[in-house]
């Protein structure tokens, strides 16, 4: 599947999976970019099964216009490290939890890179900062985004406070 999400305009933001099974947890980041208004596009690559479409992918993505690569896989998930070897995007792992290992396996095969190939990683399952932290690397040179980070930001702050306020009462 190629789908372009939020917007007509060219996607910013490549979302990627290692399978359609994982669009359970990768939805979150591109729910998290539709709310910034974040034009992005969603597909399945998979390391293992499409090595080749893996290959294209990163080659291509910079020319096409992508800025930030958001990608998830579970298990021995070699995609976001593959796709940062051939690329000089910014990549941001994000590891799928499967029913074994309790995403541990994910986690410690995206985050452990050899010096040089840098993959941002989030937590296990954090699809969602994911996409947030993929805001705020286009936010970096795009003012107007930067401040619909910051007013994400107090909006949580003041969720919190509502919270708090309701305990106490
Ligand atoms: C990984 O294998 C994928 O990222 C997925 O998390 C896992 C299982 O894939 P399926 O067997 O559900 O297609 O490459």
């Amino acid at each position: 599947m190629t789908e372009t999400l939020h917007s007509s305009a060219a996607p910013l933001v490549g979302v990627i999976m290692g399978s359609d099974s994982d669009w359970r947890v990768m939805s979150d980041a591109s729910q998290a970019l539709t709310e910034f208004g974040i034009a992005h596009e969603v597909e399945v690559v998979s390391a293992h099964r499409t090595p080749d479409k893996l290959l294209a992918y990163g080659r291509e993505a910079r020319a096409r216009g992508i800025r930030v690569i958001v990608a998830g896989a579970g298990g021995a998930a070699h995609l976001p490290g593959m796709i940062a070897a051939v690329t000089a995007l910014p990549v941001i792992g994000v590891p799928v939890p499967l029913a074994y290992l309790d995403g541990m396996d994910s986690l410690l095969s995206i985050v452990q890179m050899p010096a040089g190939i840098p993959v941002a990683t989030v937590s296990i399952g954090g699809a969602r900062n994911a996409g947030l932290l993929a805001a705020r690397i286009l936010g970096a040179a795009d003012p107007a985004l930067a401040d619909r980070v910051e007013e994400y930001a107090r909006e949580l702050q003041a969720q919190v406070e509502e919270k708090s306020t309701r305990l106490r009462a």
